[in-house]
């Protein structure tokens, strides 16, 4: 399984727990299927309670993931070592809470690093970056910051890190418009990040119709349909130094009748 991995870049000054990288780019780094999206990405996702690491890799500087990426990684070439791997940092997703970033593409100059409890450990990065326009998970998640004040001050997440960031139309999708995910969440009547099945329903809808008819509304292709720019879309966002391609072992189910 091939992803793009999106370099989302932290802020200097580094932030304390970061403090120990002076000098050098660090960036989170979260997997998409859908680089076309990221014109509209408002926050990146990091789960409070995952472990994720720090590793330096040949030529983008530092990378923050889970170490199960980073074992991955070590094979594709980000490693000095092929096959091996140095971590220079242990964190706990909790640590990297609202910091703040430069993500490639979205039109939101700064954006935060904000709590999603609904990450897999075993997928990607165990990064996400949030695309609430289109992806109905993130506006959901995005939501539950929002409405409830006490997860918010759970986790300390301050009111300009989320009140600013609206979802942004990026694709005209028919029969959803261009803001699908907010427009199935309302239909669906979701109610949090863990409506799980009516979660996995949205997703269904708009991945299909919007790969095959969405219409970008912004950037360089606006106008295309995706399926004809997807691709062109990685390759700029990679030429551009925003993102790497990253593969994915297909998981297997081994299965044996009779
Ligand atoms: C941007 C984006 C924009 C995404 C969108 C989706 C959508 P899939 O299709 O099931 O393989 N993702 C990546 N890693 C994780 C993780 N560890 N835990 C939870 N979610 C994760 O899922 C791939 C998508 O799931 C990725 O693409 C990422 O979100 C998220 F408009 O990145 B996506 C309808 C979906 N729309």
């Amino acid at each position: 399984q091939e992803y793009t991995l999106i370099k989302m870049e932290v802020l200097q000054p580094l932030p304390d727990v970061l403090k120990v990288f002076n000098g050098k780019p660090v960036s989170f780094v979260a997997a998409t299927l859908r680089p076309e999206t990221m014109y509209g990405q408002t926050n990146c996702w990091v789960h409070p309670e995952i472990k994720y690491v720090a590793f330096e890799t040949v030529k983008d500087g530092i990378f923050i993931c889970t170490k199960r990426a980073v074992r991955n990684m070590c094979y594709q070439g980000f490693t000095k070592n092929d096959g091996q791997f140095e971590i220079l940092l242990e964190i706990v997703g909790q640590q990297l809470l609202g910091i703040a970033l430069k993500s490639p593409f979205t039109c939101y100059p700064k954006i935060y690093a904000l709590p999603m409890l609904t990450i897999k450990e075993d997928k990607g990065t165990g990064i996400v970056t949030s695309v609430p326009s289109d992806s109905p998970d993130d506006y959901a998640a995005m939501v539950d910051l929002q409405k409830k004040l006490a997860f918010r001050e759970k986790y300390g997440i301050a009111d300009d890190m989320i009140l600013p960031y609206k979802p942004v139309p990026i694709l005209e999708i028919p029969e959803f418009g261009n803001l699908a995910a907010v427009n199935l969440y309302d239909k669906l009547k979701i109610q949090s990040q863990n409506d799980k099945d009516k979660l996995t329903q949205a997703k269904e809808m708009v991945y299909l119709k919007g790969f095959y008819d969405g219409v970008l509304l912004v950037g360089e292709y606006k106008g295309s349909k995706i399926q004809d720019v997807k691709k062109k879309i990685q390759t700029r966002l990679i030429e551009d130094g925003g993102a790497v391609v990253y593969y994915e072992p297909e998981k297997t189910i081994m299965s044996r009748s009779g």
